[in-house]
């Protein structure tokens, strides 16, 4: 018994040593310390034993195992060291840990592509005061205090003459006060109104535009406005200039482009007509010239105005207003 012990100690350090690779760990795992391993065997051969030696023998056995099985350890744990510098445990194909990118706001995205679209045509960006005052948001633009067109605006007071401006049309009475024709001028930026469906938000964008020189027609409003919708929409898209009112403008219009959900055919969201109104625009009323000091004799000029969140909505064909303004990933993701 303490021979075939001896032997066994011998065998196992034997093999022990010619373990070379993590793969030869697990036969050798098995082969010793599995249900069929020789310690199983010579523990149950104790019994043949004398009595008088068993406790002894039976100890040897037992000191014997823990000691293979912590060399066994020690190889597999020294193994794995030098599996990790030769760079075998680390699996190539996992991907990479990648730093999470942010992106523009779908809204600056279309914002900031209108207005290149209005650079490209000689235009220069101004930007202005989201808190105004009641003269340049009203007065200046031919809105005098109880005009019926103030109650379209639905306005945010701070107290009676400062306000959150509700287009962004101050901007222009401001760039025409200090400055002299010719000009062209786009305003981007917030504009407020008291309002909150899913067609409207209480603070969205706008665009508005105004170009004064002498000799300046509505066929030149019509040419920069179809030359936008292009760009911005298809060379193919179908224009029309619908007559409106706005109190800054005269004659005013409303331009509906064909409905892009549909192809003009009549759908839910162009109600049946096959067209979408985009934009407002006008021939600046002469009112406006003699507020910031321009001869209407000498000058005239065009003016128009877009929202942003319908643009894309439009363009992208989302269908509710406040998904913008929710910061929910799963849709801001897809822009
Ligand atoms: C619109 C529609 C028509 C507009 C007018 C002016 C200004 F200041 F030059 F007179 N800026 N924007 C305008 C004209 C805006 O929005 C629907």
């Amino acid at each position: 018994m303490e021979d075939a012990l001896l032997k066994l100690k011998n065998e196992a350090a034997g093999d022990l040593a010619a373990i070379a690779s993590a793969g030869d760990l697990e036969p050798f795992r098995i082969k010793y310390f599995g249900r069929k391993s020789p310690f199983t065997r010579l523990m149950r051969q104790l019994g043949d034993a004398p009595a008088a030696d068993r406790p002894r023998l039976g100890k040897l056995a037992n000191e014997l195992k823990k000691e293979l099985q912590r060399q066994f350890e020690e190889k597999k744990a020294s193994l794995s060291r030098q599996g990790m510098a030769e760079g075998a445990d680390i699996d190539l194909t996992l991907p990479g840990r990648t730093t999470p990118q942010g992106k523009l706001h779908p809204v600056t995205q279309i914002m900031e592509e209108i207005c290149g679209i209005f650079e490209g045509l000689g235009f220069t960006v101004a930007e202005g005061p989201d808190i105004e005052t009641d003269f340049y948001n009203f007065e200046a633009l031919n809105i005098p205090a109880h005009h019926p067109a103030r109650d379209m605006h639905d306005t945010f007071y701070v107290d009676d003459s400062i306000l959150l401006r509700t287009h962004t049309s101050p901007m222009q009475a401001r760039v025409m006060e200090t400055k002299e024709p010719p000009l062209r001028v786009i305003a981007p930026g917030k504009v407020y109104r008291c309002d909150s469906d899913i067609t409207h938000t209480p603070m969205f964008h706008q665009v508005e535009g105004f170009l004064v020189d002498s000799d300046v027609s509505f066929a030149d409003l019509k040419g920069v406005l179809s030359v936008f919708i292009a760009k911005m929409f298809d060379e193919s898209t179908p224009i029309r200039f619908r007559p409106s009112f706005f109190p800054f403008t005269e004659p005013s219009a409303e331009v509906d482009i064909g409905c892009v959900m549909c192809n003009s055919k009549g759908c839910r969201v162009c109600k049946q007509t096959g067209w979408l109104e985009i934009l407002g625009a006008g021939m600046i009323d002469p009112e406006v010239f003699k507020k910031v000091d321009y001869d209407p004799e000498v000058y005239s000029g065009f003016a128009f105005g877009l929202g942003v969140e319908r643009i894309a909505m439009l363009k992208y064909g989302i269908n509710d207003i406040r998904l913008y303004y929710e910061n929910d990933l799963r849709f801001l993701r897809q822009f």
